[in-house]
């Protein structure tokens, strides 16, 4: 299988296929400044991406799964078409335990390097989520940035609504040490208070305890300090309208057997999505969405 994809959508020096954890085919797209992003068929799982001096900016749990039927613990899990346990699917939907197909990889005239991937409905999602979908994932890699574009696409008959998240993982050296900014003033849904709505009055959000809140109508653009490498990343969204902040900090750390007990002081997820409001998609509709990671190096 890896020689098929990788005749067919290998690109010299550009995009390679290659078998990654337990034998899973992946995507390797290496762009001439040095940046880079791997991806998995697996969930079209973002597992890695690397700035222009080949420093990695995900994080992705030792300990995590590489396993068909399990999703991988760290860089870009796809939640769809629905967040956390908001309904009666497996936590955060399918579509990160689904094998996505390949569809293309590119090279740009600007030298940007883009892959796209697919995925429909099958027998085993039409048993637990009754609508035909097909979705489009698309990762565009340039010299500072990473933008992941998704389209949902309603091939059924029948109206659909489904939740959406970007479960980014970003590593940092040290959580005690970073500064999440723009959301100042922005409601939030504190899911470790019984879903309380508040305000965030603060300027900058740190860290010194479990932390998982829902941003609601938040502004589209983040930024990430890690201050003790002093290095920043700037996520900015387009037609989504909520972030997730979320570190589990020690006691969940020590519950998630796919986590390290002291990982949880080298991430933090900032996720961006559509979660406190659904979006419902007419029959034969479509509907897209982007996230842009901006790294400075
Ligand atoms: O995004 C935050 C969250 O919903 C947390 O509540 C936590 O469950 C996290 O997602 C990870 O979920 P997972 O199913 O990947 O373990």
């Amino acid at each position: 299988m890896i020689d098929r994809l990788q005749a067919e959508f290998g690109i010299p020096d550009c995009a390679h296929i290659t078998s990654g954890n337990n034998g899973l085919p992946k995507l390797v797209l290496s762009h001439r400044s040095g940046s880079a992003v791997e991806v998995y068929l697996h969930g079209a799982h973002v597992t890695s991406w690397k700035n222009s001096k080949g420093e990695e900016l995900f994080f992705i749990s030792r300990s995590s799964h590489f396993e068909p039927s399990k999703p991988i613990r760290g860089g870009i899990p796809i939640c769809w078409p629905q967040f956390g346990g908001q309904g009666p699917l497996p936590q955060h939907g399918f579509a990160r335990t689904r094998s996505w197909r390949l569809l293309r990889t590119e090279k740009l005239g600007d030298d940007a390097l883009v892959a796209e991937f697919e995925l429909s409905e099958n027998a085993d999602s039409l048993a637990m989520w009754p609508n035909r979908f097909t979705l489009r994932y698309q990762v565009l890699l340039d010299t500072h940035t990473l933008t992941i574009g998704l389209r949902v696409m309603n091939t059924d008959d029948d109206s659909f609504d489904f939740q959406l998240a970007l479960h980014t993982y970003f590593q940092v050296a040290d959580i005690t040490r970073v500064a999440i900014t723009g959301l100042t003033g922005t409601t939030y849904v504190d899911t470790l208070r019984e879903n309380v709505r508040e305000t965030e009055e603060r300027n900058s959000i740190r860290f010194d305890s479990e932390t998982d809140r829902i941003y609601v109508g938040a502004p589209d653009a983040v930024v990430l300090a890690d201050e003790a490498r002093g290095r920043v990343i700037r996520v900015e969204k387009k037609n989504l309208t909520d972030w997730v902040v979320w570190n589990p900090w020690i006691a969940k750390a020590q519950r998630m057997q796919d986590f390290g007990d002291e990982e949880y002081q080298r991430m933090v997820c900032i996720e961006s999505g559509a979660i406190a409001s659904p979006v419902t998609l007419a029959p034969h509709e479509s509907w897209e969405c982007a996230t842009t990671f901006a790294s400075e190096t």
